[in-house]
């Protein structure tokens, strides 16, 4: 009895998280394998007092398992994924390989739970900066509807990776101590140019589209469509890389519907009561949410929520969550409860 769990990009900065939640998890885990390349096979993590040794991620290794969560990059995704639902498993994808493929659900269990029921082999997990926006604004969509939403993000570096966050701390050091330093990673390990990320802020996160928003702009209009199930909703959005090592920050303005049954009172009362979210939101106490404070939790935090000064129906907040929690980690373990939980795999 038991649920016989993988994971894929064990040893990378979401994978690490992952193993967390995990071993926090009410899952009835009988059997963690875990998976990585070739370089980390036959080395050992610590899961619950066991030390497991990581297996290379090979199309046989997915034999026997019953849910594999991906974090190993897209082209691992692309490769490997459809290797583990023919042997039976459930995949659980935090890449951006299949999230827009009809047929995926793409899921943040405070909004689109229900989706789960129609996965065929493969859920995906939302990019970090879309989970933490749609848990803050599906209460108020539900309660108002929304007609717009504009977001700018303050994005953290360990979204880009482990070796992108040993990039920013040797460069940090560097600068301090007057020596020259060399970008070599970010803003997008594989693009042509690579700037400092330590003491500045750079305004791309993945590569350029062609309609000049990045990959990262695109991921966020596109996945909250999709996950709040309107392609109406109007969205858009800025992507900056800031000096930060853990944790996204957004600042966002929506339009809501029935501006008429709306208050920023209303909304703080909703986003009190909502699951996954917390309110810390006092001016006068210079109560706000801050990424330092969020790191290491899973909710998602909501603050400076205030009406628009001259648009009826605006409003604007601050969101901020750790972005290797909900924003991956956490929403992947999570999505393996709620597949327990709805008994669509049986444990
Ligand atoms: P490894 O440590 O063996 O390279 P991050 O996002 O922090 O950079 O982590 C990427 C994760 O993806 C790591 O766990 C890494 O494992 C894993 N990975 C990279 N390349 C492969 C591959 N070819 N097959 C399986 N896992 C891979
Ligand atoms: C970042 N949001 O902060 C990215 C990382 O589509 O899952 C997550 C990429 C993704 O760089």
């Amino acid at each position: 009895n038991g649920l016989h769990v993988a994971v894929v990009g064990a040893t990378g900065a979401v994978g690490k998280q992952m193993l967390d939640m995990l071993s926090e998890s009410a899952l009835p885990i009988k059997e963690l394998t875990l998976l990585a390349s070739k370089r980390s096979a036959g080395k050992t993590i610590l899961f619950k007092e066991t030390e497991i040794t990581i297996k290379e991620a090979l199309p046989e290794a997915f034999e026997g398992i019953d849910i594999a969560l991906f974090s190993a990059g897209g082209s691992i995704s692309k490769q490997l994924a459809p290797e583990a639902v023919k042997r039976g498993a459930i995949v659980i994808d935090n890449t951006s390989a299949y999230r827009m493929d009809d047929g995926v659900p793409l899921v943040v269990p405070e909004v689109n739970e229900n989706e789960l029921f129609n996965h065929q082999g493969i859920i995906a997990n939302p990019n970090c900066s879309t989970i933490q926006m749609v848990a803050a604004l599906e209460p108020i969509r539900k309660s108002y509807g929304l007609k717009r939403v504009i977001v700018s993000t303050y994005q953290a570096v360990s979204g880009a990776g482990l070796s992108a966050l040993e990039e920013m701390e040797t460069q940090s050091r560097d600068v301090l101590d007057g020596k020259n330093t060399q970008p070599n990673i970010l803003p997008v390990k594989g693009d042509d140019k690579h700037y400092q990320i330590a003491f500045n802020a750079i305004p791309q996160i993945d590569k350029f589209q062609e309609n000049d928003f990045t990959f990262e702009e695109m991921k966020m209009i596109n996945e909250t469509k999709k996950i709040m199930g309107d392609s109406g909703l109007k969205v858009t959005a800025t992507c900056v890389r800031l000096p930060i090592a853990t944790s996204h920050a957004e600042s966002v303005y929506i339009e809501v519907d029935n501006e008429g049954d709306a208050s920023a009172p209303d909304i703080k009362r909703l986003l009190s009561e909502a699951p996954g979210v917390v309110l810390q939101d006092d001016p006068k106490q210079q109560v706000y949410p801050m990424p330092v404070d969020a790191v290491g939790k899973k909710e998602v935090f909501v603050g400076r929520i205030r009406k628009d000064p001259d648009y009826a129906g605006g409003y604007h907040m601050w969101i901020v969550s750790d972005n290797l929690l909900k924003g991956a980690a956490w929403n992947s373990v999570q999505i393996a409860e709620s597949l327990v939980k709805l008994g669509i795999i049986k444990a």
